[in-house]
């Protein structure tokens, strides 16, 4: 089997997307996520530009190869551009090798350990109020057995910024020291709307300095939080360990990691609980099995990244990922918009608590092509935050 044609695939449908489809002389295609929130035409310009030369004529079955061709054979490593670009390819050639072979992905990364994936989802609601009600709903009405909420403001509608007429990022008003008193108070008023056995997981964004997070996650452990997300950026790593000193809680961290070096202090020093890369920024299917296995060494739990800026394609691989391997923590199920739903077919659904997939040979997704023609790709980027003196924060 030969690879023919590889097709980049940008589209809007309310969110943006970058799909890769790569087509085989044999009549199987493969289909995958490359979606980079804010730098999607960068990703779709190296596939177009460098990748798909080196693609047609391949074998696509030599999936490792092309993973090492890449990552080192392009002498620069790595970087979101480049590891995005190569998630997309990723995903796609594991999808043609379960076509082709007949078998879903799971089966090819060594078969099912579990048949259902505990996951939780996003607490969405416009204010405190609204969140409160609606975290008690998931609980009472949809039988979420977990819950996220986060620092700062959720996204309005879901969209990180796409907007008609957007020139530059949108910018949100961000105060630390306030937001240490409100999340407190706010995650105390959770606590006693949803009852103490419901998993509550509070997201701080990588938005906090190191004594900031440890002031908030020492005066959330009475509380009980089922983990914190990302409490401080990632760029030191010393200053996780600093972190992890002084609290019990518990830590998830790494959606903004990009390799699995960059990984390696946080698992083998035991500094988190949870490693929560996200499938596209690592470069695909490919680094995310080596991930898992570094970190079931070292006793630390996956918790994939699966927020609703990455498609059905890249939920489906977690899912997959996650019935396959020992160590599996819990699946982040960001609420995807029913609009993405008419471009990708396919992707794991709720079901009490879980997400549960079939037995769809590959990654159990399909693109629908006219689709997403009929939503543009506009051009946006990510938020910025500002605090009261107008100096930029990180969102
Ligand atoms: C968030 C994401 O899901 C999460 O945990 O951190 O929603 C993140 O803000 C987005 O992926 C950014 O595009
Ligand atoms: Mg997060």
């Amino acid at each position: 089997m030969k690879i023919t044609q590889v097709k980049t695939i940008l589209t809007s449908p309310n969110q943006n997307y970058l799909f890769v489809k790569i087509v085989t002389d044999s009549g199987l295609y493969g289909v995958g996520d490359a979606s980079l929130n804010g730098r999607e035409q960068a990703v779709a310009d190296l596939i177009d530009a460098y990748l798909t030369p080196m693609l047609i004529g391949r074998d696509p079955g030599q999936i490792e190869d092309f993973w090492q061709l890449v990552y080192r054979g392009s002498y620069w490593r790595g970087g979101n551009i480049v590891m995005s670009a190569l998630c997309g390819i990723d995903m796609a050639l594991w999808d043609i090798l379960g076509k082709s072979s007949g078998k879903p992905l799971y089966a090819l990364l060594g078969g099912k350990m579990r048949s259902r994936v505990l996951c939780y989802s996003h607490v969405l609601g416009g204010n405190k109020e609204q969140q409160i009600a609606q975290a008690s709903d998931y609980v009472k009405k949809r039988g979420l057995k977990v819950i996220r909420l986060r620092a700062g403001l959720p996204a309005s509608n879901g969209t990180f910024g796409v907007k008609k007429e957007q020139c530059g990022p949108v910018v949100e008003p961000w105060d630390p020291e306030d937001e240490i008193y409100s999340t407190i108070e706010f995650f105390v008023k959770v606590r006693e709307a949803v009852g103490k056995n419901v998993g509550i997981i509070y997201d701080l964004h990588e938005r906090f300095s190191p004594d900031q997070a440890i002031r908030i996650m020492n005066r959330l452990e009475p509380y009980d939080p089922f983990f914190i997300e990302d409490p401080i950026a990632p760029d030191c790593p010393d200053s996780l360990r600093y972190v992890r000193e002084k609290t019990t809680v518990p830590i998830a961290f790494g959606e903004l990691y990009k390799s699995r070096w960059e990984c390696l202090p946080a698992i083998s020093n035991h500094w988190i609980d949870f490693i929560r890369c996200d499938v596209i920024r690592i470069g695909g299917i490919t680094e995310a099995r080596k991930i898992a296995a570094l970190a079931e060494t070292f006793d630390v739990k996956t918790a994939w990244h699966g927020p609703n800026d990455v498609s059905p394609i890249t939920h489906a691989v977690n899912w997959h990922l996650n019935v396959s391997e020992y160590n599996f923590g819990i699946q982040e199920d960001g609420t995807a918009d029913s609009l993405i739903k008419e471009v990708i077919s396919g992707g794991p659904s709720y079901q009490d608590g879980c997400l549960v997939m079939g037995d769809a040979p590959g990654i159990g997704c399909d693109i629908d092509e006219e689709a997403a023609a009929r939503y543009p790709f506009r051009k946006a980027y990510i938020p910025i935050c500002r605090q009261k003196d107008e100096s930029l924060h990180t969102w």
